[in-house]
């Protein structure tokens, strides 16, 4: 996972590219396992910073990022803190970004997102979000937890947020289980988020392309 990254300065990077600017993160899902080849589909068309909470971090393959790739962590935010006047990482990375997408979404961070909750980089950055700004999620659980009627309230109040839902998929599941629950595939992930930044530049209504 090289550059682990380090500190606010990375963010501060002008964006001399004009590509667009996605901030990816993972939260504790084993279909986190799947985060560093969503990095490498948004590499190339976009310029990627990535977060992932500490559950995220038991399933994340730590060589296979792209090397381009920044990947934050909570230990990032309080390192980069020291004074008052000192920059704050999750203020930075959400004026940094153009767009946010989640994936996997933990029952877990879709519980705290929806209850306003904010006790780690991920969910600071959810908190703080400008949402005039897209926003994606992607929730990867067990069917069980997708069954429970918290999901529903829980995605009804992000909805009302004007955060995006990418929903999940049947499939087997890490504890061998077939049914709902299965994160979305990192190439739809992308192509979602791709097709709504294309129409929404066709139809004027956004300077990112
Ligand atoms: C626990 N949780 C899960 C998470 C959702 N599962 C998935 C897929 C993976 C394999 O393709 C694990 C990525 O099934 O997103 O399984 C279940 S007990």
């Amino acid at each position: 996972m090289e550059p682990i990254t380090s500190g606010v300065e990375q963010v501060l990077i002008s964006n001399a590219s004009q590509k667009p600017r996605i901030l990816l993160a993972a939260s504790g899902s084993v279909a986190a396992i799947k985060f560093a080849n969503l990095c490498h589909c948004f590499s190339e068309w976009a310029e990627v910073k990535a977060v992932v909470t500490k559950g995220a971090l038991h399933f994340i393959d730590k060589v296979s990022f792209p090397k381009d790739v920044a990947v934050y962590t909570d230990d990032d935010e309080w390192s980069a803190w020291n004074k008052v006047g000192d920059s704050v990482l999750h203020i930075e990375l959400r004026r940094w970004a153009d767009i946010m997408v989640i994936a996997p979404l933990s029952a877990n961070t879709l519980g705290k997102i929806a209850g306003g909750l904010c006790d780690n980089l991920l969910t600071c950055i959810v908190r703080a979000w400008d949402y005039d700004k897209p926003f994606f999620v992607a929730p990867a659980m067990n069917t069980f937890m997708w069954n429970n009627p918290f999901t529903e309230r829980h995605l009804m109040t992000i909805d009302e947020l004007g955060i995006s839902l990418i929903p999940p998929v049947s499939k087997r599941l890490a504890c061998g289980d077939y049914g709902n629950g299965a994160m979305a595939e990192p190439s739809l992930i992308y192509s979602t988020v791709r097709l709504f930044l294309n129409s929404r530049s066709e139809s004027g209504s956004s300077t990112i392309s």
